[in-house]
């Protein structure tokens, strides 16, 4: 938090800025502000149910420049060279502000379940996608839109570390137009089946204007 300080006297005269009120949990790295709600540990691997995943932030001041993105998972099966996922970031009135397409094997692979199993014992890996730093004034959303099921694709991390407030699922109501899925779709005797219980494990690396 003292640094967030120094960084907002820093910056008066040349940007005007807003503190905000109650922020996304946020530790200082060397590449700037990391914004999360997980552990670091996911204690599961989740498919979007042939939807996306969805998670709001509320960044520790506006403006504040998004310049990286990091999800934690896995893709599932083989083939998906060629495959893309998209990668969105809205504003808090869920407007695109930001929308690019990445290659699915960005993901490390695990061929079966069983094997996803085992990447997840040791600690599921994280990708970083880095974005042109994308300027936002509000709460805003990061949206990873896979569009594959149930046990083959890109599955996230999922941490349940704390109470989930701000992660959702999506599905495209037509074609690159999303909303929020009003249901939570998983069965019930999975775990992850309690909204409450599930943080898709996706931080966004960011900083104040130059
Ligand atoms: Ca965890």
């Amino acid at each position: 938090m003292v640094a967030l300080a120094i960084a907002v006297v820093v910056a008066t005269g040349v940007v005007e800025w807003q503190v905000q009120r109650n922020p996304t949990p946020a530790v200082v790295t060397t590449e700037g502000l990391e914004l999360k709600y997980d552990d670091g540990i996911a204690e599961g691997y989740v498919s979007p149910h042939w939807g996306g995943y969805l998670v709001s932030f509320s960044p520790p001041f506006t403006p504040f420049i998004i310049n990286k993105i990091k999800i934690c998972g896995v893709t599932i099966g083989n083939g998906w060279e060629g495959r893309e996922f998209k990668l969105q970031i809205w504003d808090k009135e869920q407007k695109v502000l930001y929308s690019a397409s990445y290659p699915f094997t960005l993901f490390p692979q695990a061929d079966s379940p069983i094997e996803a199993e085992t990447q997840l014992h040791k600690g599921l890996p994280w990708i970083e996608v880095a974005v042109p730093n994308i300027e936002v004034e509000t709460d805003f959303f990061i949206h990873v839109y896979a569009g594959t099921m149930k046990w083959q694709g890109i599955h996230l991390g999922a941490d349940d570390s704390v109470t989930n407030k701000n992660s959702d699922i999506t599905v495209a109501v037509a074609e690159g137009v999303y909303k929020i899925r009003e249901t939570w779709p998983y069965p019930k005797n999975m775990w992850f089946a309690d909204k409450s219980k599930v943080n898709w494990m996706i931080r966004v690396i960011g900083q104040g204007p130059e």
